[in-house]
């Protein structure tokens, strides 16, 4: 397929992984040079580790911080920013990455449901509200308390915790005509599993990476590719009068 037509009655669900970034030089999970090739989940990504040794989930989570400041948004970044400003209505944006590239591409109508890199959160339920933090922490002294007395933690989703805003996802996947999932090996549940309610609820699902994902089996259409490459001449908006 060449291209996916959008017409005024769509509702254009997309859901982006680490694939979406990696041609922005930031380094996916899974592939070979991922960064699980570097750390161990349950070193850097579990309330455990937290708990365990917090000094390294913050060199761990210090490190991605500096190398997304980086890092530019790319050409598949700005064309789903480009989508959502033809689709003001119809379009949502759910993303796996914690990296605000999205962000920095005009990407607006945007939900990180494993967290972000430019914010921190106390690592207690005091209720404080998480806040902007860009800084990059070298040692754990460096790393500021909350008012409540708990020490920051990063505003990310670690293994075994619930991703963000859930019932507002299982609500903007209920009203699906088309998803489009762009980047993700489909190996990290619940996001894993919005193809299958996607597909459940008669929508089409559109995957674009260049290799089969795990959970290949959702899709209507696999388009094979990079990102960066695929997705600026994917989408056709067809207007009212098209239609
Ligand atoms: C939860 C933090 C309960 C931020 C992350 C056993 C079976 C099934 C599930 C489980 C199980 N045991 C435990 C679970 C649950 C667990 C899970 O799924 N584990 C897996 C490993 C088995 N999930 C959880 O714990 C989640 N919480 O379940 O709570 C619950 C459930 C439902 C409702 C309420 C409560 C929490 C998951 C969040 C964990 N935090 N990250 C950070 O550090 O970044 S997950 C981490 O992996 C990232 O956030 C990322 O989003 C996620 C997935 O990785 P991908 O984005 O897919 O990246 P990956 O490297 O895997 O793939 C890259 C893809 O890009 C590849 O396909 C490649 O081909 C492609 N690509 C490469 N280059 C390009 C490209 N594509 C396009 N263009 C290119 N140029
Ligand atoms: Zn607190």
């Amino acid at each position: 397929m060449d291209h996916i037509a959008i017409s005024p009655s769509d509702q254009v669900f997309v859901l982006t992984g680490a694939g979406i970034s990696a041609e922005s030089g930031l380094p996916t999970f899974r592939d070979s040079d991922g960064l699980w090739a570097g750390y161990r989940i349950e070193d850097v990504c579990t309330p455990d580790a937290w708990r365990r040794d917090p000094a390294e989930v913050w060199r761990f989570y210090s490190s991605r911080r500096e190398a997304a400041q980086k890092a530019q948004p790319n050409p598949a970044h700005l064309a789903l920013a480009e989508l959502e400003s033809q689709l003001p209505e119809q379009f949502f944006l759910c993303t796996q990455n914690v990296d605000d590239l999205h962000e920095r591409a005009g990407s607006v109508n945007l939900l990180h449901m494993h967290g972000e890199l430019a914010k921190s959160r106390c690592e207690r339920e005091c209720g404080r509200a998480p806040v902007e933090d860009r800084a990059v922490y070298r040692s754990l002294d460096e790393v500021p308390r909350c008012a409540c007395g708990g020490r920051l933690r990063p505003h990310i989703v670690f293994f075994g915790e619930t991703p963000l805003e859930m019932d507002r996802l299982q609500d903007k996947i209920a009203e699906t005509t088309l998803m489009v999932v762009v980047g993700t090996s489909g190996s990290v549940y619940p996001a894993a599993g919005f193809v299958h309610r996607g597909r459940q609820r008669g929508a089409r699902t559109v995957y674009v990476g260049p290799e089969e994902p795990l959970n290949a089996s959702g899709f209507t259409h696999v388009v094979k590719g990079k990102a960066g490459e695929v997705l600026p001449g994917l989408f056709q908006v067809e207007t009212a009068a098209e239609n």
